[in-house]
């Protein structure tokens, strides 16, 4: 039987088009599929779009057009922007598919069935851009706690999910599972979270027929409870408020049209909905539970505690794990769209091509940490890492290859100390980068091939195999086959990060793109006499912007 991998980004919500930072877990996301398909696995990868509610709702607004329309202008920026990034996802889930919508609509069935729904007044502040209620615990200024805007008070009735009666079971389900939710501080941070209780939540939207726009908003004094309510802007419209949910963009409930599934509710459950829950039994048992929940550490509430109870009520068995990563950071401040600061992967990938964006996404920061992005960072990055240490080392070693050998890979006849110890710190990646990868620490499986890289240098600037060519040293063969058995692992191993880059690097050693693992990670499978290409820099120098 083969291996299941099941992976999954975030729904990007299509207010705008996407930035460094939704392609940050994009790549990620990518590069582990990438990994898990090489290493044999049957891989589904999910990404898509989360295109309900509020937020998005208020943005056609403004944009002249119904939310409908909006959406679709976006969705296809989305899908250039990750063909552009190399983004090898099996399949791209809209929230406003047909399909998705039906999952929903069973599985809230489900939820009410088990009796985990009732009707209630909702009475609190919202933060309508993130679509995340703002506890007066946490925040006592009604700010929120993400995006620091002020939050917008709306009171109506709702339908509430009993959130709180999964305490017990959540509590026992991070305590039999201390790798549920990663890095470890982010489980503490949640479960420490959970052991201070937790609250019913309102899962559903009272539909009204017409919302008005900001420039209808009226001023009210500040903390009032109508604070960022609006007027009537004309005694026939149901537009009571923008601060107020007033707004029928979203799935009906099953059991009463008048209210439409929070955008959260919805939204969780493409997880199970793109792999045909519950209408293809076969696919959705083939594929669940998912192996991993990428997403950053905002959102990490909603999948390690509400998209679990939401589960449990389902009667449906938990993904293995989510795994929280950190912000990228513009001078401290989190990268977003609405905050200006939004730097586009088409500008950086003018730069430093799509790989060399790709390699600094998951080098620069820990998977998990916070980051700021710099251009010269970005700059660095590529001129010494990919131009100097990857780019020098294919260059080098492939002239003098067909210098010395006519482009032939020649035999390694005879031990040679240098080329054992490359192939030791060879055989070693072997198996940490595979290590590193499981444990999502990019970095380091980065760190590791470079270590390699490094290591072959220092070997061509210490053997001089120029000098062993003039005194017709017996080591010179064994040492140009051990550069270019250290390029193919290299190749081998960076393929997840930078498929181009590793298939160039295959080719220019005369070589196919047909790497498995582990079998190709190991030394030695590089055959004797191949015809080399001639070499073609990879990386051409950027100047640093004075
Ligand atoms: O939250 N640094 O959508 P979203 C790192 N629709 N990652 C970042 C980032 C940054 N500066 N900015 C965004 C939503 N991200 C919901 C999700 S899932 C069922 C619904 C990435 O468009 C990161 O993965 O706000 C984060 O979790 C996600 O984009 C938020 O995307």
């Amino acid at each position: 039987m083969r291996k299941i991998y099941y992976i999954t980004t975030p729904l990007y919500y299509v207010n705008a088009e996407p930035h460094i930072g939704t392609a940050y877990t994009t790549v990620a996301a990518d590069v582990l599929a990438r990994y898990k398909r090489l290493a044999g696995y049957e891989v589904f990868f999910l990404t898509g779009t989360d295109e309900h509610g509020l937020k998005i709702a208020r943005t056609a607004k403004e944009a002249g057009l119904s939310p409908k329309e909006f959406v679709d202008k976006l969705v296809p920026k989305f899908k250039q922007a990750w063909q552009q990034l190399g983004i090898s996802y099996d399949y791209f889930i809209r929230t406003t598919d047909p399909s998705h919508e039906e999952s929903v609509k069973a599985l809230f069935r489900k939820v009410i069935d088990k009796g985990d729904i009732y009707k209630g007044k909702y009475s609190g502040w919202y933060c309508p851009p993130c679509e995340r209620y703002i506890s007066l615990k946490d925040s006592p200024d009604k700010s929120c706690p993400v995006c620091k805007r002020p939050g917008e008070f709306f009171e109506e009735d709702n339908y509430f999910f009993k959130l709180s009666k999964y305490q017990a079971p959540l509590l026992k389900h991070f305590k039999d599972n201390p790798a549920f939710v990663e890095p470890s501080f982010r489980y503490n941070e949640i479960l420490n979270r959970l052991e201070s209780g937790i609250e019913d939540i309102s899962v559903s939207r009272l539909v009204r027929s017409h919302f008005t726009t900001k420039a209808q908003r009226t001023q009210s004094p500040p903390g009032s409870p109508g604070e960022g309510r609006l007027a009537r802007s004309s005694p026939d419209t149901l537009c009571r408020d923008e601060g107020g949910s007033a707004f029928d963009w979203g799935i009906p409930l099953p059991t009463d049209p008048s209210q439409v599934i929070w955008v959260w509710f919805d939204a969780l459950i493409n997880y199970i909905s793109a792999i045909g829950y519950p209408a293809k039994p076969d696919v959705f048992n083939k594929f669940w539970p998912a192996d991993v929940h990428l997403i950053a550490k905002d959102i990490l509430w909603f999948h390690s505690v509400i998209w679990p109870a939401m589960l449990m009520a389902a009667g449906i068995p938990l993904p293995k794990k989510v795994f929280a990563h950190g912000w990228w950071t513009m001078n401290r401040d989190k990268i977003s769209k609405s905050k200006g600061n939004a730097v586009y992967p088409a500008e950086v990938i003018k730069q430093v091509g799509v790989d060399g964006l790709r390699y600094f996404l998951l080098r620069e920061m820990p998977f998990g940490l916070d980051g700021d992005f710099s251009e010269a960072a970005l700059i660095n990055r590529y001129n010494n890492d990919l131009g100097n240490d990857l780019g020098n080392l294919v260059l080098r070693t492939l002239t003098m290859i067909e210098k010395y050998y006519d482009g032939k890979i020649p035999s390694p006849a005879g031990a040679y100390e240098p080329v054992e110890e490359l192939r030791q710190t060879a055989e070693k990646l072997a198996v940490t980068v595979p290590g590193h990868l499981d444990k999502l620490a990019f970095s380091l499986a980065l760190e590791d091939i470079w270590s390699l890289i490094h290591q072959a240098n220092k070997t061509i600037d210490s053997v001089k195999p120029w000098a062993l060519a003039k005194a017709k040293s017996e080591h010179l063969p064994a040492v140009l086959y051990g550069l270019a058995e250290t390029l193919r692992i290299v190749a081998v191993h960076l393929a997840p990060f930078m498929p181009t880059v590793s298939k160039s690097i295959l080719a220019q050693l005369g070589l196919a793109d047909d790497i498995r693992l582990p079998s190709s990670a190991g030394w030695g499978k590089l055959p004797v006499g191949t015809q080399t290409a001639k070499s073609q820099p990879l990386f051409q120098r950027i100047e640093l912007p004075v």
